[in-house]
């Protein structure tokens, strides 16, 4: 089983900048990408543990099965940390998250 980890997991940005992620699964399972707070992460986590198999799509996330490639927009308005995470049940557990700096 590869490793579950983002590369890089911590990234900086400039507050009020838009960026655009690309995101490639290098693994050979279904991954994702979610942005929010650690709280909305591990909420959000623990609903898909009850819901196994569960699809979604939101503005703040993208998934992607194993070697494709993505991308994501998100605008980081203020200064602080943003989490990201793979919401998939166990790998944020299995290290799946990281953190943008915001200054
Ligand atoms: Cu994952």
């Amino acid at each position: 089983m590869s490793r579950m980890r983002f590369t890089p997991s911590d990234i900086e940005v400039n507050a009020g900048g838009t960026v655009r992620f690309l995101i490639k699964n290098t693994g050979k399972i279904p991954h994702e990408l979610v942005i929010g707070t650690i709280a909305d992460l591990k909420a959000h986590a623990a609903e898909m543990q009850k819901m196994p198999g569960m699809q979604h799509a939101e503005p703040n996330m993208i998934t992607l099965a194993a070697g494709k490639v993505g991308g994501l927009v998100w605008h980081f308005n203020q200064a602080g940390t943003v989490d990201f995470a793979c919401l998939i049940p166990g790998h944020m557990e299995a290290g799946m998250v990281g953190k943008v700096k915001v200054s």
